[in-house]
């Protein structure tokens, strides 16, 4: 067994303190994600509000369809093709309004709206 690690209960226990503070003052740090489902050829909910460097995770529930998310003011940039309970994540570094689209539907709207 490592030096430093001690069982209890099952679960190994740190002893030293200084590796508790960085992971507690990483999770402090991290990032929200907003969850966005996509089911019955919608985007739910069609429009999320975040902070700068947080980020959107779209998860495709439907049964048997796939979807994406395209940018359509971002040179049509678009992600990958999620099929049934495959997901895709974006970062936002820019305030802004991000309208997007499915790509092979494009009368699936939604809207990131990134504040400051
Ligand atoms: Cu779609």
């Amino acid at each position: 067994m490592p030096s430093g690690i001690t069982m209890q209960s099952g679960w190994p226990v740190l002893k030293g303190a200084p590796l508790l503070l960085a992971l507690l003052s990483f999770s402090a740090a991290a990032q929200t994600v907003a969850e966005v489902t996509i089911a019955g050829y919608q985007f739910q909910p069609a429009e999320v509000s975040i902070k700068v460097g947080d980020s959107v995770r779209w998860t495709n529930r439907e049964k048997r369809t796939s979807h994406s998310v395209l940018f359509p003011a971002e040179g049509g940039l678009e992600s990958e093709r999620m099929f049934p309970d495959e997901s895709w994540e974006r970062r936002f570094e820019q305030a802004g309004r991000y309208d997007y689209h499915c790509g092979p539907h494009p009368e699936m709207k939604g809207v990131v709206v990134v504040g400051e």
